[in-house]
C-alpha cells in the first residue's frame, strides 16, 4: 500500500520505536501563526521550542513525526492519552523563521485547549519536511501522514501498555507510556 508519490503507509519495526526514540517533550499550548489550520480540518497545537527543556531539539532534522499525546484540560484530573503526528520545522511553504513545533491530535475535540498541559511521547519520524506547489498538495501529504500514523501505531510493540487510548482499543501494547500520565 502506498499514498502519494509512493510514499509507504506504515513506518518503523512491527517490534516497536528504536533508538533514538521514544523522545519526549513537554509544556504550554500556544498559539500558533493563526493561519487558519483549523480551517484546513487540521488544527494543530503548538508548543513552544525550547532548547533548554528540550536538548535533543536543537539536532533533530526538521519533518514530521508520530506518536501520542497528553493532555490535561482545566476541566479534567488526569492526563488522557491520544495519537498524535507533528511538524517540528520551519514550514517551508509558509516561509517562516523561527522553528516551530506543531501537533494535530487524531481526535475530534468540542472544545479549543489553549494553556492546557501538553506532553508528547515521539515514537518515530515519518518523512521529511517539504515546500509545495499548492496548500492542496501540502494538505494531501498531511492528511497521509496521519494515515501512516493510524497504521503504524496500530501494532503491538507500538501500543501502550496498561493505559487506555481515547478513541483506542485496548491498552493491551508493549510499549510504556507511563510518562505520559504521571501527575505534574
Ligand atoms: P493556532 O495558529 O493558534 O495554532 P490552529 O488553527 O492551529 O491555531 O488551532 C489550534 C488549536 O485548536 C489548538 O491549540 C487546540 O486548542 C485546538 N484543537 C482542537 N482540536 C485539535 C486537534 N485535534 N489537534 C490539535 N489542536 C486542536
Ligand atoms: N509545512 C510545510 O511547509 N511543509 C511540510 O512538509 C509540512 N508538513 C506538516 C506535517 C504535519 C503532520 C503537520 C501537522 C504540519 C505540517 N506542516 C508542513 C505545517 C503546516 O504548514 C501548518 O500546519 C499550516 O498551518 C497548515 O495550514
Ligand atoms: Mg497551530
Amino acid at each position: 500500500m502506498s499514498g502519494p508519490n509512493g510514499r509507504p503507509s506504515i513506518v518503523g519495526q512491527n517490534t516497536g520505536p528504536e533508538a533514538p526514540y521514544p523522545l519526549t517533550m513537554e509544556g504550554k499550548v500556544i498559539s500558533g501563526f493563526g493561519r487558519g489550520s483549523k480551517e484546513l480540518g487540521i488544527p494543530t497545537a503548538n508548543l513552544p521550542v525550547d532548547e533548554k527543556a528540550t536538548p535533543w531539539i536543537a539536532d533533530a532534522k526538521s519533518g514530521v513525526y508520530f506518536g501520542y499525546a497528553s493532555l490535561l484540560t482545566p476541566a479534567a484530573t488526569d492526563f488522557k492519552v491520544y495519537p498524535m503526528v507533528m511538524s517540528i520545522g520551519y514550514n517551508p511553504f509558509y516561509k517562516n523563521t523561527v522553528r516551530s513545533a506543531e501537533v494535530h491530535i487524531l481526535h475530534s475535540f468540542e472544545q479549543d485547549f489553549y494553556d492546557a498541559h501538553m506532553r508528547l511521547l515521539i515514537t518515530g519520524f515519518i518523512r521529511e519536511e517539504k515546500d509545495y506547489k499548492s496548500l492542496e498538495a501540502l494538505v494531501e501529504d498531511i492528511n497521509f501522514d496521519c494515515t501512516v500514523t493510524k497504521n503504524s501505531l496500530d501494532r503491538q510493540g507500538w501500543r501502550p501498555k496498561g493505559v487506555e487510548v481515547v478513541d483506542g482499543k485496548g491498552a493491551d501494547g508493549d510499549l510504556d507510556v507511563a510518562w505520559l500520565v504521571k501527575p505534574l
